[in-house]
């Protein structure tokens, strides 16, 4: 199965949307088989956002990741990284279709509440900056027998 690597940034936390993304991402049908809160320090911010580096937007993202606690998460799925990308939305708010997490909760790019892997080789990039190997839980869930075919 496909995992992905997703953050509820600080401003989703300030704002009491965990439990909202949370839900959002279980009811889909997907299983998280890793969860934390905690602040993201500088050098792993600067670490996940590295392909970043040269933009402009680099330093204030670099501060704004870093500005409060976050949430991390391993989530499991067939096809989860690009399905998480769709449930995330547009990058920019503006672009975000309503029923996406952005399209509904976001304004401005510079704070958009969610991140999510964008291929398989960022998943596997970001899962191990943030997680360590026995942080990722194996377990059954009752209700694949329904999900997958
Ligand atoms: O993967 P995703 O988060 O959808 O977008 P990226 O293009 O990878 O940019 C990462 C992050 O950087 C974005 O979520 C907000 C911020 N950002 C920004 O502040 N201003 C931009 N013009 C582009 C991106
Ligand atoms: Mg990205």
């Amino acid at each position: 199965m496909e995992e992905t690597y997703v953050m509820v940034k600080p401003d989703g936390v300030q704002r009491g949307l965990v439990g909202e993304i949370i839900s959002r991402i279980e009811r889909r049908g997907f299983k998280i088989v890793a969860l934390r809160m905690n602040f993201i320090d500088e050098d792993t911010a600067k670490e996940h956002y590295a392909e970043h580096k040269e933009k402009p937007f680099f330093d204030s993202l670099i501060a704004y990741v870093t500005s409060g606690p976050s949430v991390s998460m391993i989530v499991q799925g067939k096809n989860a990284i690009s399905i998480m990308r769709t449930i995330n939305g547009a990058t920019n708010p503006v672009d975000a279709s309503p029923g996406t997490i952005r399209g509904d909760f976001a304004i401005e790019t510079g704070r958009n509440i969610v991140h999510a892997s964008d291929s398989q080789e960022a998943a596997r990039r970001e899962i191990s900056i943030h997680f360590g190997e026995k942080e990722s839980v194996d377990y059954r869930k009752i209700d694949e027998v329904c999900l997958y075919e």
